[in-house]
């Protein structure tokens, strides 16, 4: 009885103790670099003591995820990608408004899609659209030294060129939707498609490409400016371009996921990702993206990004429901298709 007893209390201890102990959980999808994914779980999990499962997976395929599970949500937060699949998800209703009080410490571009949204969707970083190439191989091949989007088409090129497919990456849709912006409609579908020819592989990842031609296996890499001096910045023979005629952008964002099971912890993430001193933690992990928190510091490797010609791109259109699965389907139609 008496040993009965001691069971049952102990057993009363933890059942109310425990939940006072543990400060929470969170289910975090992040759509960044690897590293830096787990550069925030690990600070964040310090900072707070709340528990992240982390699932790791391009702009494109999160937005799918989050979609497939909207009548039993299983993500909290979504953090990083491109912003257009961001907004696409708060127009679907697939995330939940949330006003941080940090947002008072972010530059005007941020604060954009969070006003276009109604609180759903944030800006976390600024990122140029362009490419690397591997200096080594260009020399080796005699191929010639590649400045613009229409040098790409060069059939010196051949073969020589990784991009990822626009459905699953943020970065090839954005590549996609910029081309349409700089050349117009039928010349940006032209543009891909002449790109296409040169094409040796088509990615899940939009990083993929210019790690494959940090490697070697590959002469140029379609990415985002900062990607490609990455890898530059970690030794590698890759030399970044910010493509002459102009490029477009992306606004890296971060969304509560509607009908978040730990509603408390997702909003703490972001006020958390929102954090000056936390944005410039991503020089740890060479994630160079313009950081949104004004007081946020950037470190000297990072590409100027006020050097770089930026179309006026057009978020709220592209990153419309109806304009970029418009854009996608036509790629698929028209463009994947090809021969190469
Ligand atoms: O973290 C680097 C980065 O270029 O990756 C993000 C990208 O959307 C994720 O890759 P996918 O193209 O595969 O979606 C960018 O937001 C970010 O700047």
């Amino acid at each position: 009885m008496k040993l009965f007893r001691m069971m049952f209390f102990s057993l009363l201890f933890v059942l109310i103790a425990l939940p006072a102990f543990s400060a929470g959980r969170l289910t975090y999808y992040c759509s960044t670099d690897i590293p830096w994914c787990e550069l925030m779980k690990k600070e964040f999990e310090k900072r707070t003591g709340i528990r992240v499962a982390m699932t790791r997976a391009s702009s494109g395929e999160t937005l799918t995820k989050i979609r497939a599970e909207k009548s039993n949500p299983k993500g909290d937060v979504w953090w990083g990608g491109t912003g257009d699949p961001h907004l696409q998800a708060a127009e679907e209703g697939l995330s939940q408004p949330y006003n941080s009080p940090k947002l008072k410490e972010l530059h005007d571009w941020a604060i954009t899609p969070h006003k276009a949204t109604g609180g759903k969707t944030v800006g976390i970083y600024l990122g140029a659209l362009g490419y690397g190439y591997n200096k080594e191989l260009l020399a080796k091949k005699g191929m010639p030294v590649p400045k613009c989007w229409n040098d790409l088409l060069h059939s010196a090129y051949k073969d020589e060129i990784m991009m990822a497919y626009p459905s699953t990456s943020g970065t090839a849709y954005t590549t996609l939707a910029s081309m349409v912006q700089l050349f117009g409609e039928d010349g940006g579908f032209n543009y891909m498609k002449g790109l296409h020819r040169n094409i040796s592989q088509y990615t899940k990842s939009g990083s993929a490409g210019i790690k494959a031609s940090a490697r070697g296996e590959i002469t140029i890499g379609v990415v985002f400016v900062h990607g490609a001096v990455k890898q530059a910045v970690k030794g590698f023979p890759i030399e970044a371009v910010a493509p002459c005629e102009g490029t477009g952008y992306e606004i890296g964002s971060a969304s509560i996921i509607k009908g978040a099971r730990n509603l408390d912890s997702a909003k703490k993430f972001i006020d958390f990702a929102l954090t000056a001193d936390v944005q410039s933690m991503a020089a740890q992990v060479k994630s160079y993206q313009v950081p949104s928190n004004k007081n946020a510091v950037s470190p000297p490797e990072a590409p100027d990004v006020s050097s770089i010609k930026l179309i006026d791109y057009n978020h709220a259109l592209y990153g419309s429901k109806a304009e970029r699965t418009r854009l996608l389907k036509k790629w698929d139609a028209e463009v994947k298709v090809l021969p190469r």
